[in-house]
């Protein structure tokens, strides 16, 4: 399987996430994609290309034009009022508040912004146009014929809804790839999101929309991030209802229990009929997992990524969350390995 990569995802080197009411270095980290690299190349999984640029209108196809202006000036913005920190939201259109886009960039923030945890720093831009972009040359691998292809996307993309950033995400690469699916003539695209968090943000993309269908499998959004979606009776609306599956499990869920979600997901894929397959690849799943409480092991990945090669679909990895960075590689390229071995 062909991996694409891009060494712009450095430009994404934030140096404090708000956590426990402290700033910390953050999770998501530039080490993540390069240990993942370094992963793919000793197991030798295939070749690794850059990315092509696709500009902004695949990347539209999915955000609002006033979002996407927002991220591209929003730190040129925040530095011309002289703050002395990284930018961080930290006022919302909370209940009963306006529901208009203020002129100052602290309101402007937070009116693109779902949560507090993601600074945004001076290559926050490039890095996220470097991550769709990633994303879109994979997805062109498999709409071309390639049976499958790994997009090492980061900054991360499952959080971000069509005019919200947050959980790390700026641009929802998995779902970018879908509409990109979708625009090249797929009649329908499946979206599995693995990853230990709710895809909130791909969710809502496709929520009114049967041609995208969207499955979550994710610790309990009562107890863990985002907190405000994710739950089982999110079944879609309108002509999206039905197609959308929340799998939610609670702390300490080992791999035995998890795989029913993933059995069940896949049952709903293959009654689906996609014509392609997009895996929102998370592996904050992981038992050491740093922020986040399944318990599945290293050798877990192999057999979920067996399983995700029986649906026999043209598939697309997309890179999402995973924060133990020693057991990163290994346990992506597990999957990966797992899917290659499968078919
Ligand atoms: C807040 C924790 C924020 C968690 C963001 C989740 C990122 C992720 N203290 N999403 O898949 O991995
Ligand atoms: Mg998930
Ligand atoms: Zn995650």
């Amino acid at each position: 399987m062909k991996t694409v990569f891009s060494p712009l995802h450095n430009r994404r080197t934030a140096t404090t996430e708000l956590d426990g009411g402290v700033l910390i270095a953050p999770h998501e980290k530039p080490s993540r994609a390069e240990t993942i690299l370094g992963r793919v190349k000793q197991e030798q999984l295939g070749d690794v290309l850059p990315p092509e640029d696709f500009g902004l209108e695949p990347v539209l196809r999915v955000h609002t034009p006033d979002y996407v202006s927002f991220l591209q000036t929003c730190w040129k913005d925040w530095e011309a009022e002289d703050k002395p920190g990284e930018a961080i939201p930290a006022v919302w259109p909370g209940r009963g508040m306006r529901e208009r886009v203020p002129k100052d960039i602290d309101g402007r923030l937070g009116y693109y912004s779902f949560a507090a945890e993601t600074s945004i720093t001076e290559g926050t831009w490039d890095a996220a146009c470097a991550s769709a972009n990633v994303a879109l040359t994979a997805q062109a691998l498999v709409a071309n014929g390639e049976p499958a292809a790994f997009a090492l996307c980061r900054p991360p993309g499952h959080h971000a809804h069509a005019d919200l950033l947050g959980g790390y995400c700026f641009f929802n690469n998995a779902a970018i790839s879908a509409q990109a699916f979708r625009d090249q003539g797929a009649k329908r695209v499946a979206i599995l999101d693995v990853d230990f968090h709710h895809g909130n943000g791909t969710q809502a993309i496709f929520y009114q929309r049967s041609d995208v269908l969207t499955i979550s499998l994710h610790g309990d959004p009562d107890l863990v991030f985002p907190h405000f979606l994710g739950f089982e009776d999110e079944t879609g609306e309108g002509d999206g209802n039905g197609y959308n599956q929340n799998l939610v499990y609670p702390p300490g869920t080992p791999f035995e229990v998890w795989r029913e979600g993933l059995e069940t997901a896949c049952q709903r894929i293959t009654e689906y009929q996609p014509e392609a397959l997009v895996i929102a690849l998370g592996v904050d799943t992981f038992e050491d997992d740093p922020i986040s409480f399944f318990k599945l092991t290293s050798a877990d990945y192999l057999l979920m990524g067996e399983r995700l090669a029986t649906l026999n679909l043209p598939t697309l990895f997309t890179m999402e969350g995973g924060y133990d960075v020693d057991a990163i590689g290994v346990n992506v390229v597990n999957v990966l390995k797992g899917f290659e071995r499968g078919r």
